[in-house]
Order: structure tokens, then sequence, then C-alpha cells
């Protein structure tokens, strides 16, 4: 946990921004997974864990913007409790450990909300505990507040100093798990055995995974998390995975690389084309500029490189301009990382990635583009280029001609099969630019294949 002065002043500062009322924050609670007592592993809500720290269930505060004091809400284990948990910290330490004035048991709660006379400002609900919690509450009559999310979301978006630490610090471990899924995986291994290789790692360190890992041969399946194929010479594999630090702030990695240790001379040609994709798109990533001129940069790189080897034609610009480079690089550039990978995307996609009344676009690829605004010094992002060869999706455009000025039809059918390659960094914008995050995770061909060299 962040000491608690960093915490108070968190609280402080959405105080002064949402200006009057009291802010209802509340805490995740245990999942059942298959019956009550069996829950799924429990993972505190994120703006509770930005404004108060504590990793417990069942807790709940109120910040009032006027006094800037908080409660918190909760109960101490019963002695029952204690004979099955082990016993914890009391509500009221819990308060003092983060600064929290009062605390009071939650079967207060409801009447402290309904005696207050004035605005209360809570965020969208995304678990149905807290969906039902609300309409209890507010007699189905639910409202989330427009002045806290746009404000949680100014502040969350702008990272301090401790924060980059613990993104840096997630980083450590998943550059370890990159280098055992590249030192173990060839022939014959499946995925699943990696995969576990790679979450044990993580556990055995102290660290989870901040979402399931995608590792897999078939990369053109963009969320893929399936493990059970066994791998084979000649293909390439995908992997996205990502530690969780021990404030509970994300990392978001991947790398591509063959399994046998070398990069054929096609993959080579495909995997130097995403490679210059990033490394004009991290060119763009300064304060001022839009994430979406990013996107597109490294989307007419990507129509210069697949015209170069006959998949496309045409002026690139314009391809582009056509969404025609979307049949093989269908995703959005990145999205901002944070105590949530996606960060804030609870809040509201459109909230945390455009600039306020913008549209998005619907135009197939750049509609899933999750972050477009302007780009600001403290922002942390994702830049994770891609080019895939998507089967359906080829045979799908292909049977009605879609974009064949820009399109060579013919060629890229020999693609199919080929799987999908994606390259992706942490990227803390500063003043003057911007760094990418957390120690070097082989990225270069020559990085790779040397990293691999030691493979049976
Ligand atoms: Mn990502």
């Amino acid at each position: 946990m962040f000491e608690k002065n960093i915490l108070i002043n968190r609280r402080s500062r959405i105080c002064d921004e949402v200006q009057s009322g009291l802010i209802f924050l509340y805490g995740n609670n245990p999942v059942p997974m298959n019956y009550p007592s069996n829950t799924l592993r429990f993972r505190q809500d994120s703006n509770f864990l930005y404004y108060c720290g504590l990793d417990f269930p069942g807790l709940n505060v109120i910040i009032d913007t006027d006094s800037k004091r908080s409660v918190l809400f909760g109960d101490d284990l019963t002695s029952d409790d204690i004979v099955w948990e082990g016993s914890r910290i009391s509500i009221m330490d819990m308060a003092i450990r983060v600064g929290i004035e009062e605390s009071m048991p939650t079967s207060k709660l409801e009447q402290y909300l309904s005696s207050y006379i004035g605005k209360i400002h809570y965020l969208p609900a995304y678990r149905a505990d807290h969906i039902n919690l609300l309409k209890s509450l507010f007699k189905n009559n639910i409202h989330t507040s427009k002045e806290l999310i746009s404000s949680v979301i100014a502040q969350r978006s702008i990272k301090a100093p401790e924060e980059i630490l613990e993104i840096e610090s997630a980083l450590e471990i998943t550059a370890e798990m990159h280098k055992l899924a590249m030192q173990n995986s060839s022939d014959g291994v499946t995925e699943q055995s990696v995969v576990g290789k790679m979450e044990g790692y993580a556990l055995s360190n102290g660290s989870r995974l901040a979402y399931p890992s995608i590792f897999t041969i078939n990369g053109e399946i963009l969320h893929n998390n399936n493990y059970h194929n066994f791998m084979k010479n000649g293909q390439l594999l995908l992997n996205d995975s990502g530690a969780e630090s021990s404030n509970y702030y994300a990392s978001d990695i991947t790398r591509t690389f063959p399994v046998s240790g070398k990069f054929s001379s096609q993959q080579k040609e495909i995997y130097s084309i995403v490679f210059k994709m990033q490394e004009a798109a991290l060119k763009l990533c300064k304060a001022g500029n839009s994430f979406k001129s990013a996107h597109l940069e490294a989307s007419r790189i990507a129509v210069e490189g697949l015209k170069n080897l006959g998949l496309m034609r045409g002026d690139p610009d314009n391809a582009v301009q056509n969404g025609a480079h979307a049949l093989f690089f269908p995703h959005g550039l990145g999205h901002m990382l944070g105590l949530d990978v996606h960060d804030m995307e609870g809040l509201g996609e459109d909230l945390v990635g455009y600039e306020f009344g913008s549209d998005r676009s619907d135009q197939f690829g750049l509609a899933y583009l999750r972050l477009s605004k302007e780009l600001k010094s403290g922002f942390v992002i994702t830049v994770e280029p891609g080019i895939y060869f998507i089967p359906h999706l080829i045979e799908d455009w292909a049977s009605t001609n879609k974009l064949v000025d820009f399109i060579i039809y013919d060629e890229v059918k020999k693609y199919k099969g080929f799987g999908g390659i994606r390259i992706e960094d942490n990227v803390h914008i500063t003043e003057n630019g911007h760094e990418i995050l957390g120690p070097n995770i082989p990225k270069t061909i020559s990085e790779i294949e040397t990293c691999m060299a030691g493979n049976a």
C-alpha cells in the first residue's frame, strides 16, 4: 500500500474537482465461482484502491467534499469468521492506516446516505452486486455522476512517479515471463505448458497476472485464451502477457517469436513491418500529439510495407483513409495503462480515450481505437501495432472485392495460415517525448533469436 499521505492527497484533490456533495466509492465483494463459499480470486475495485488503498473485501467509503473528511464502512470479523479465515485488522485500524477519519458498520451506510441533503456522486457499476446495491440505495433511480467520472479520469490519467515505479516493477516480472516463454517454446511443446511456467513465475514471485495471457500459435485470433495446441516448427507464437505489481498496477507486453527459434524469411519480412510501425508510432508519442495520429501513421507504414511485398497497391495515405490497412491491422494502436490493463475502461471507453464530444469513427478498424485523444505528459499507454492474416476476414473481403484498388487478394490468400504478429510496449509520455518503461525484453529479430538459442 502507498503511504497514507499519497491517499489523503488523492482524496483531497478529488474533493476539489467535484466541489460539492458526497462521493460514494464502493469496494469489491467476494464473487462466488460455483457455490457461495468457493470464490474467485479477490481483486479490489481500482477506483477504491486508488483513493483508499485498502485491499479487503466488503468495504465502502464516503468522502465529504466540503469537510474533506471520509468515513469507512465495513464490518469487523465475527469470532466464527476468525475460525475459518484467521483474524485481520479492525475496520477502524484500516481507516487509520489510510488516513480516513471515521469508521462505521455497513448497516449504517443506507441511513447515512438517505439522511444527506445534497448530491451523492458515484461511478458506474460493472458488477451485479454493485448494480443491486445502487438500485436499493437510490430506489432504482441510478444516476452516475458525470463530474465524478470526468474528475477521476483526469486524475488517474496522469501518473505520479510512484505509479510509474509500480508499472516498472510489474514489468520486471513480465520481462522474465516473456524470456521464459521464449526459452521454453519448441517443436512439440503445448501452449499450456508455457502458460503454466509464465503464470507460475508470476505467482512464485508474489505477483499475479493483470489479465489472462494470450499465448498462441493462432495470433490472428486477437483475444485467444485457449492454450490446447501443440506448437510446430515453422509456426509463430504470439505472447501477450503481463504481471501486476504489489500495489495492483498492470503491465501489458506482447512479443511474437518463431517456435523453431529462427524466423523464416517470410516471417522476417512481416515482423520488420510491424517493428517499423511501432518505431514510427513511438516517434509521435509526445505531449501535444494525438494518439490517433500515431495510429494512422502506423497504419500508413503497414500499407507501405505490404505494398513492397506485393500484397497491397495504391497510395498509402489513400489506402489508410479508406480503411484498407484494417484487413491486416484491425485493432487500435493502444490504450491507457494503470491500475487496470485497459485503464479506467469501466468508467466509459470513450470518456477515457476520446476528447469530450469528439466522435469515434465507425470505420472497421478505426472503430476499435480505444485511445485517440491528445497525449499529455504523465500518460502511460501501450503502443501495440500488429499485422494479422485472418482467414475469415480475407475470404469475407475478397468475396465482395472490398477495397480491391488497394488489396491484391490473390497474393494475400497465400498468407492464410501465417498467423499474426504484434509487438507491444508500455510507454510513459514525458515533457519532452516518451520513455519505454521496464527492462529491455528481446524485441529485435536478433535479440529474440539469441534469447531462444539455447532451446532444444
Ligand atoms: Mn494491450
